[in-house]
């Protein structure tokens, strides 16, 4: 049995993907000079963006793994878990590049947004095109016969487009931020997050565990969607409330107009004729300091902070009933699951 931690081991296998990666094509690359520089290029683009991350993705396949196997995954388990590990972190990467463009965020990861790292920012769409492409080097290297994960990889990385488009167009959907509901919210959410944070580790961990149980139990896919909405309900919160050096990002949620938790808590509250509503739709989706200020200044009259630790705690405990009511036959899924949600539950990162 290895005791060591699911990070040391997701760790343990990160330069054996970065030469993998940065091996491909090299007998033609280091022959011309040209190809040479941008492959240098794309090497720190890797480095800057998938090795400091908090790594949950990555860390929940080897969990995944390890307790659908009781704890007797072999060196040969582990390392597949690892590689798929990163190959989640590489669409994350890839998703984080884009999505800090998309968002005209200035941070991440307690460092400088990549868009904001390049000569010229459009090429960071370039760069988030190298680091998914970059998954299927992976998936093709070390399971060039398992289709299943191929298909899995495919099919979720369209469901986070998705919902990152819906994220997107929301503010032009929905006119008015009188519309923005927790149904529409909701679907953005499980869409553009939790699909990709929470169901597609578990899914890779059960996929390549011998003799575990059938990817496409329906409770399983509930309850992961139902802890991936969680972990982006969090995200919202730390965007307005989080501590900076913890989470690494500054928020930009109210500035580019989101549907984020916040404001459709806040427009829930108040009543119709509450002039408060007039204040948020006249000061929600502007970078002006003061504008952003006067809706947190609502955010704290209406006890959102509370409201939310309120919400952490029935979303919590509604889970677990979701676990413990799941017909699984499976005491080690029980066990992953609860896990999974412990390890995200009350988060501050
Ligand atoms: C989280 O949104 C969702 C993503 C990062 C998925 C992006 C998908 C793409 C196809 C680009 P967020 O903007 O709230 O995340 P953060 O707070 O980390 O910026
Ligand atoms: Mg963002
Ligand atoms: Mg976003
Ligand atoms: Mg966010």
């Amino acid at each position: 049995m290895n005791s060591a931690s699911s990070l040391s081991i997701l760790n343990s296998y990160y330069n054996t993907i970065v030469e993998d990666l940065v091996s491909s094509y090299s007998s033609e690359i280091s022959r011309n000079i040209y190809l040479e520089k941008i492959h240098s290029h794309f090497k720190t683009v890797l480095s800057y963006n998938i090795s400091n991350g908090k790594k949950i993705r990555g860390t929940t396949v080897i969990d995944t793994v390890r307790v659908l196997s009781s704890e007797s995954a072999d060196e040969l388990l582990l390392k597949q878990a690892a590689i798929l590990g990163w190959c989640i972190e590489l669409m994350q990467g890839a998703f984080l590049v884009a999505d800090d463009l998309m968002d005209h965020s200035l941070t991440r990861r307690g460092q400088p947004c990549w868009y904001l790292k390049v000569e010229e920012k459009e090429s960071a769409v370039n760069d988030s095109f190298y680091l998914y492409s970059c998954t299927f080097t992976l998936l093709n290297k070390y399971f060039p016969t398992n289709f299943k994960l191929y298909h899995l990889f495919n099919e979720i990385f369209q469901r986070t487009v998705i919902g990152q488009g819906l994220d997107l167009e929301t503010p032009h959907y929905l006119p008015s931020i009188d519309f923005y509901t927790e149904e529409h919210y909701y679907t953005v959410v499980t869409w553009k997050t939790a699909y990709y944070t929470i169901a597609l580790p578990i899914l890779c961990g059960i996929l390549i565990t011998p003799s575990s149980f059938l990817a496409d139990h329906t409770e399983v896919k509930t309850i992961t969607l139902n802890i991936g909405t969680y972990f982006q309900v969090q995200d919202d919160y730390l965007d307005c409330y989080g501590d900076i050096n913890r989470t690494g990002k500054i928020g930009t949620d109210i500035q580019e107009r989101k549907c984020s938790w916040l404001i459709v808590q806040a427009m829930k509250l108040l009543e119709k004729n509450d002039r408060r509503r007039d204040i948020l739709r006249d000061n929600y989706g502007n970078d002006d300091q003061n504008k952003v200020q006067r809706v947190k200044d609502i955010y704290e009259e209406l006890n959102l902070k509370e409201i939310y630790q309120q919400y952490e705690e029935k979303t919590y405990q509604n889970i677990i009933q979701l676990i413990n009511q799941a017909n699984f036959n499976s005491k080690p899924l029980e066990q992953l699951l609860k896990q999974i949600l412990d390890s995200i539950h009350a988060r501050s990162k």
